[in-house]
């Protein structure tokens, strides 16, 4: 069985944005199974995730949540996958809310936090983490910083015509 990126979300509200971590890791060609788990208003389903992720041969979680936004943190305490939190924009606080809610987590249940609505990040960062055991998607992050770096340069030479 492939390695897997669990991919979670709060509300399918959050769902736009997480969609992007799933456009990146199909671009690396690495499995993912995507679902909604909110901590707050299925609390069962998010204390019953990390069984399902093992048996799912996933590796690596990537979490968004917005506002008061504890699924990260609270599916980290639950699991020695590593966790990838999204803090994912809001109306009312502009995600700030969300930021503070994951970044901020006691000492021993650490989660990996990308920026407001970073979910593209979010998938780089799973891709890297399966990478160290994995020559294809290795091949291919090499790749997408090559052309990234060739992108930016043919800019600047552009800039300098
Ligand atoms: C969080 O509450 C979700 O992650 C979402 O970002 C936020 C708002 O949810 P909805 O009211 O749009 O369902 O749990």
């Amino acid at each position: 069985m492939d390695n897997k990126v669990g991919i979670i979300m709060g509300s399918d509200s959050d769902l736009p944005i997480m969609k992007e971590a799933c456009d990146v890791l199909e671009e690396f060609g690495i499995s993912y199974e995507i679902d909604i788990v909110s901590a707050h208003r299925t609390p069962n389903k998010m204390f019953n995730y990390y069984k399902r992720a093992l048996d799912s041969n996933i590796k690596v979680i990537i979490a968004g949540a917005g506002g008061a936004a504890h699924l990260p943190g609270m599916v980290a305490s639950l699991t020695d996958l590593p966790v990838i939190g999204v803090p994912i924009k809001t109306k009312s606080l502009n995600g700030i809310d969300s930021l503070y809610s994951i970044v901020q987590m006691p000492k021993g249940v650490p989660v990996a936090t990308v920026a407001i609505n970073g979910s593209e990040n979010a998938a780089i960062l799973a891709a890297k983490i399966l990478a160290t055991n994995d020559k294809n998607i290795l091949n291919k992050l090499t790749e997408f910083r090559s052309n990234q770096n060739d992108q930016v340069i043919k800019k600047s030479e552009q800039l300098q015509k």
